[in-house]
């Protein structure tokens, strides 16, 4: 028998958090938490677990996604599931921002995807699961479990409360899934930040008792040296060769002390085995090992995540997002064939309202480059996480400069006159990872700006950078810390994206790497 394989964690990197995935056939289909962007719930799709592609966003339609345009940040739509059952696909959500869970339909998971039918139950992380008989339980966080009509929304028993965990903090994601005669229920606890856990219990019956796996949790890294870290929210899945696959969130912290990620939650994939009828999960280490044979053992290497877009393309291609909403009037590829137009819809990055067109940063070392004809307005490409934390390279009057605004402190770091017409900007991100002792000043904003004895690593440099006549300029690298979950707080992660807040702009075309 040939020897184990390896494959890469995270196999879904950047901001793709609270995964959920389900299988049909050959092919695995896994769904993702959106919050305030729109299209919401982006689903992805792959042949073997560890490479996937984006094919579309179950939640594309203003009529299927409400969010008002106050939504404040890491609010909107958190953890969805996605099921197969009867011939259709089945994803549940809650729109935590109208308090309200939502279930829409699809035949084709590449859409279109129904209008939702909503249930107004508490709680989030709603899962859905069918019995013999053809109930259908959705259970939410809590741990609690309603017998429902997912066609009408209607409830017709519960809530029933099901198991709560070991007793750690948030008792969440449940899913039930049917298993060789047992209805076993997969929950994390802890909390989603470094105490977080996945723990389960089975019973006979999807009403209970549940008695817990004397193994708890089946996984978790809170404590560990592990460069992974935050592993939980975890979602089951059984290959064709019966091998079993646990997809779940984990972050990926830089720099110390302490550490900062940047990236947001991402998508780990981890195998699974059963011994003595409960699942036994290893840890989700950035080099994995497959089982040989397994499906993940035999996928080529994931591919390294380079994207550009010319934007060449009838439609948008589905990674671009937009925070709250993309109205019609705030963009187009049809005004100037092959560029993306796009139209000021509000006059600042600082407040929501503005047009951003961004896609999700993937890699820590990375370079997100656009060809850019400002036309007279004001726009840009930004680095941002939210209206209060985000750097940007930005163009108006011919002259091109850096500004950040972290909190309540907004700067322009530098200015470059620059000639009118179109021009290419790039924002790149490098990993810092000087350690310390050796490491005496990462903390100084100012571009070239003398030690002062910080000992401290930042989790990353962001560098802005203009072409000019005379070749590539840097103009400023800033700190990347400010621009983090631990400064920023909420669920999601960077991204990078092109703007305009005064006027009409066109981009001729992204182009986003990974940087070695
Ligand atoms: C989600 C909860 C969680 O609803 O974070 O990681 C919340 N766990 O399950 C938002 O993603």
């Amino acid at each position: 028998m040939s020897a184990d394989s390896h494959y890469r964690n995270p196999v879904v990197p950047g901001f793709y958090p609270d995964p959920s995935v389900c299988r049909v056939g050959a092919d695995y289909y896994l769904v993702c938490s959106s919050f305030e962007y729109f299209p919401g719930v982006p689903l992805l799709h792959s042949r073997d677990l560890v490479n996937w592609r984006q094919i579309g966003n179950v939640l594309d339609r203003p009529s299927q996604l409400e969010l008002p345009a106050d939504t404040p940040a890491s609010q909107g739509v958190y953890a969805p599931t996605i099921r197969h059952h009867d011939g259709r696909f089945w994803v549940v959500t809650t729109n935590v921002s109208l308090g309200r869970h939502l279930i829409v339909t699809a035949r084709d998971p590449a859409g279109p995807w129904s209008d939702p039918v909503y249930l107004d139950l508490p709680h989030v992380d709603p899962s859905l699961a069918w019995d013999d008989e053809g109930n259908c339980w959705l259970t939410t966080s809590g741990v609690k479990s309603y017998r429902i009509d997912p066609d009408t929304g209607r409830v017709l028993e519960g809530p029933i409360p099901l198991w709560s965990g070991t007793g750690g903090q948030y008792p969440e994601a449940p899913h039930l899934y049917r298993i060789d005669g047992w209805w076993y229920l997969l929950l994390s606890e802890g909390g989603t930040h470094t105490g977080h856990a996945v723990s389960i219990a089975r019973s006979r019956s999807p009403r209970g008792p549940f008695e817990p796996a004397s193994t708890n949790p089946i996984l978790t890294h809170r404590g560990s040296n592990l460069p992974v870290q935050a592993t939980g929210h975890a979602d089951l899945v059984q290959a064709p060769d019966g091998g079993w696959w646990m997809v779940l969130l984990g972050i990926r912290a830089k720099g110390q002390w302490p550490p900062y990620h940047v990236l947001g939650r991402e998508t780990f994939l981890v195998p699974v085995r059963w011994v003595d009828g409960w699942p036994v999960v290893d840890p989700a280490e950035e080099v994995t090992a497959a089982p040989a044979g397994s499906v993940p053992a035999l996928a080529a290497p994931a591919e390294a995540g380079a994207y550009r877009d010319d934007f060449d393309a009838a439609v948008l291609a589905p990674g671009w997002v937009s925070p709250r909403s993309r109205p019609d009037a705030a963009w187009s590829l049809t005004a100037r064939p092959g560029w993306l137009t796009l139209n000021a819809t509000g006059t600042t990055l600082d407040r929501a309202g503005a047009t951003i067109v961004a896609t999700r940063q993937r890699h820590h070392d990375c370079r997100a480059s656009a060809r850019l004809d400002p036309g007279g307005g004001t726009a840009g490409l930004t680095i941002r996480i939210d209206e209060a934390h985000h750097y940007d390279l930005e163009v108006s009057a011919s002259r091109v400069r850096v500004v950040g605004r972290v909190g309540p402190f907004r700067q322009v770091f530098a200015e470059l006159a620059v000639p009118p017409g179109p021009l290419v900007l790039t924002i790149a991100t490098r990993t810092h990872d000087l350690r310390p002792p050796t490491v005496t000043c990462a903390a100084d904003l100012s571009p070239g700006a003398a030690p002062f004895g910080v000992r401290a690593a930042a989790c990353d440099m962001v560098a802005f950078e203009v072409q000019t006549s005379d070749g590539p300029r840097v103009l400023a690298e800033l700190d990347g810390r400010y621009l983090s979950t631990e400064v920023a707080a909420g669920f999601t992660g960077r991204v990078v994206g092109m703007y305009v807040t005064e006027g009409s702009a066109a981009f001729d075309w992204l182009d986003y790497r990974p940087a070695g």
